[in-house]
């Protein structure tokens, strides 16, 4: 049984509907050519999808963050390439959502309500798993700050309008020296790296992202100097259950191909051996308990309740079911699975395990939270729907 309301449920629809029509067909073919899928930006335009994050007063849809994981898990379903890219999109909003003014978060949101992305630019050589040791910096100069430095592996940054990136106000306080900043496309200096080519999730875009003097108006600064640690972390706690949802979706996508093969392969009567019907069983408990776990941990951030450790909990436990039946329903389909597009669930599902925080890092999270008392709650713009 859904626990999702009515209004809900015709956004899941919705989205389905939407998936089956713009993501499914072309899936294969962006896959293969590892490709970005500019076509999927203009067929989401109408729907306003991009802008799901973006409250009302904004011009978004302001969709609660139980609605958010209903419509990624849907993308999941279709693609984890392209739903990434929705995914990184909202990731980048969450940190003006943290901690933009009025005009800011209208700087940032303008261009998702019409149907752009945007990107987050934390990631460095230096600073992955330790996100604090990053060496880009921002110095203040008048009334702008200069950005020097690089980006890596960030997702949409080829096709970004806005970005936020993480750079050093105050080199020498290391992690409490970092500050977070809009930066807009087109800045001069501003310029893409390298284009990533992946094992999975292959449609969507990451790149570096390159700063050589760039200027911005210090007006550009999210919340004050030094405070860039924290706001990362909370975007961070707002982002994760995103690829737990697109895990979801992957896991949900590998079952269900799985049972279409094999009606397929068995006619009316015949029933595949226990074995095999014992493996969907234990498929299907647990993808509803990665369900379920998704479900209570955007319920404690809708409601204003701390979350943090379950954001951890729920992207560490959906991506490695993800990675466990993908690879098991490859196996059980035998060469069908290796062939199909069971194989590039299998291959999506790995990144799963990886971005927006490894699953060790996940687990340092929430065994700090099992060993220390809990952290106030972050304060966030509640959801509508
Ligand atoms: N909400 C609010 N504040 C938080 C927080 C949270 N969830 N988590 C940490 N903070 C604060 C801490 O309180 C600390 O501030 P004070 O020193 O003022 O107390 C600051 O942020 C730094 O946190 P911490 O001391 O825990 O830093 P550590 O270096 O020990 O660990 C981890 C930080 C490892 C958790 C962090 O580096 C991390 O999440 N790494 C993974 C990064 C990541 O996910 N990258 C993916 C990028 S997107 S693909």
């Amino acid at each position: 049984m859904s626990i999702l309301t009515a209004e809900q449920k015709q956004i899941q629809a919705q989205a389905t509907a939407f998936v089956a029509k713009e993501i499914i067909p072309f899936a294969e073919k962006f896959d293969k050519a590892g490709e970005f899928h500019p076509y999927l930006l203009d067929a989401a335009r109408e729907s306003r999808i991009f802008a799901m994050a973006v409250p009302m007063a904004f011009g978004g849809l302001e969709y609660s963050a139980l609605t958010q994981a209903v419509v990624l898990e849907a993308w999941g379903y279709g693609c984890a390439g392209m739903a990434t890219t929705l995914a990184a999109s909202v990731l980048s909003m969450d940190s003006v959502l943290v901690a933009g003014t009025e005009a800011q978060k209208k700087q940032f949101f303008d261009p998702m309500v019409r149907g752009e992305i945007g990107s987050f630019g934390l990631t460095e050589p230096s600073a992955g798993s330790d996100a604090g040791n990053g060496k880009s910096t921002a110095v203040r100069v008048g009334d702008e700050y200069v950005i020097n430095g690089s980006k890596c592996w960030i997702t949409n940054g080829g096709y970004s309008s806005v970005f936020v990136i993480y750079a050093l106000t105050d080199p020498a306080a290391g992690m409490k020296g970092i500050s977070a900043f809009i930066v807009e496309k087109g800045t001069p200096g501003f310029t893409i790296g390298t284009v990533d080519h992946k094992l999975g999730i292959r449609s969507s875009n990451t790149v570096e992202l390159l700063f050589k003097d760039v200027h911005i108006p210090a007006a550009n600064l999210l919340g004050k100097e030094g405070e860039g640690m924290k706001i990362a972390m909370k975007t961070l706690d707002m982002a994760r259950p995103a690829i737990a949802s697109l895990s979801l979706g992957l896991a949900q996508r590998a079952l269900d191909e799985c049972v279409k093969h094999m009606q397929k392969l068995y006619p009316e009567k015949a029933q595949p051996g226990q074995t095999l019907q014992f493996k969907l069983a234990d498929m299907r408990i647990e993808i509803e308990a990665a369900r379920q776990l998704l479900y209570h941990a955007m319920n404690l951030r809708d409601a204003g309740l701390p979350y943090s450790a379950e954001s951890a909990m729920t992207k560490t436990f959906s991506s490695d079911v993800a990675m466990k039946i993908t690879t098991q329903a490859v196996q059980l389909m035998g060469a069908y699975g290796y062939t199909s597009v069971l194989a590039k669930l299998m291959r999506d599902a790995k990144i799963m395990q990886i971005y927006e925080g490894t699953n060790q890092i996940q687990r340092l999270v929430i065994s700090r939270a099992v060993l220390a008392p809990a952290r106030p709650a972050v304060a966030v713009q509640k959801g509508g729907n």
